[in-house]
């Protein structure tokens, strides 16, 4: 079904609209040109505050570590005192000036050693050995007193703001459920009690059967441009078995996971030659103790390119004030990614 006018879809998982405008995509560009990401870095960067031996911020010694390594934030954003006993926090009589303390924690995961590779470029069992240690952390911040909810993510390449193009992710963990996870719990929730099925089960199972929006599958997973997505090529990875987080994965389906993220990163690579940036992050079941039945295991990928590997999407004017908007479509977003290689340009003839 081809819809070539403009219209809004709904994303279910967080109860908003999407403006998508299909005639839109021919106007012409005269805007900010990103620069190009910097090809061949080196395998090891003396000046890297994330390569083995080297130090950080505040003097700490990176070990020469050979798979991946995993340290407290040196900056972190949440940290376990929030100052639980401030006087600011008091309730007072200014019930529209409303805050709360917010205890965390904040850990960083090197993938890799070496300094030039990206998750397209790892081998699969280096990617497995990467998913173990999301999940052992997700685990032990898990458990930790002051945490319900453990953010894991990767902010990749300059146009996402990533510091450092050393291979590695951030887990933010936290006492309260962050905002976007808070909106899919709730809809997931309201969905399985109004409709007893699960939505992303339900959601699979139509774009499966219509495959216009699939990007990539195996056994374990499905990569999927959203019906509503708000990004270029935005996609959300699902779990094909229904569970809520890394630990409830099983040895085959860690593998799978693995491969699957290679594949969609390398399709992503291919996209404009260039090595693709993007944020992307695991919801998964919140660690407070209570049963989330109706949460789907799954992933978002927001990369901000649109045409080319220097024009991005900005969100802005009408998006800031209004709501979200698209110009390419998410059947035109998928149909380009299905049409790539799973096999990295920079090793094709
Ligand atoms: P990003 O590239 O996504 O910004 O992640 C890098 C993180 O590493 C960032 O959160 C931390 C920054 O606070 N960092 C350290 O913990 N130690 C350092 O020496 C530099 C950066
Ligand atoms: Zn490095």
């Amino acid at each position: 079904m081809k819809m070539n006018s403009p219209h809004r879809r709904f994303n279910p998982l967080t109860n908003e609209w999407v403006l998508v405008s299909p005639q839109r995509t021919q106007r012409p560009w005269l805007g900010q040109v990103e620069k190009t990401p910097q090809e061949h870095l080196p395998r090891y960067d003396p000046n890297c505050y994330l390569c083995p031996g080297n130090a950080r911020a505040g003097g700490v010694k990176n070990p020469h570590y050979d798979a991946t390594f995993v340290f407290d934030n040196d900056f972190a954003a949440l940290i376990p005192d929030a100052g639980e006993n401030e006087t600011a926090f008091a309730p007072h009589t200014a019930p529209l000036l409303r805050a709360e303390p917010m205890p965390g924690k904040c850990r960083v995961v090197c993938f890799h050693p070496r300094h030039d590779l990206t998750l397209s470029l790892m081998t699969t069992p280096e990617i497995e050995t990467i998913i173990h240690t999301w999940t052992r952390e997700t685990n032990s911040l898990g458990a930790l007193e002051y945490v319900n909810y453990v953010q894991v993510f990767e902010n990749k390449g300059a146009a996402m703001g990533a510091s450092n193009p050393h291979p590695h992710s951030q887990i933010w963990a936290s006492r309260q459920i962050p905002n976007e996870p808070a909106l899919e719990f709730f809809a997931e929730e309201k969905y399985s009690l109004e409709s007893d099925g699960c939505l992303l089960c339900d959601y699979l199972r139509v774009e499966r059967e219509r495959g216009e929006r699939i990007v990539s599958v195996n056994e374990q997973f499905t990569v999927i441009v959203p019906y509503w997505a708000v990004w270029p090529f935005e996609v959300l990875l699902l779990s094909n078995r229904h569970c809520g987080a890394l630990a409830d994965l099983n040895a085959r389906e860690v593998t799978a996971l693995a491969d699957i993220l290679k594949k969609l990163t390398t399709r992503y690579d291919n996209l404009f030659q260039v090595p693709f940036p993007y944020s992307m992050g695991f919801h998964q079941t919140p660690t407070d103790g209570s049963a989330y039945p109706a949460h789907h295991f799954h992933a978002h990928y927001y990369p901000p390119l649109l045409r080319s590997a220097s024009v991005r999407k900005f969100m802005v004017g009408y998006e800031l004030l209004a709501m979200p908007q698209r110009d390419l479509t998410p059947e035109s977003a998928a149909e380009r990614l299905r049409e790539l290689s799973e096999v990295h340009y920079s090793s094709q003839a």
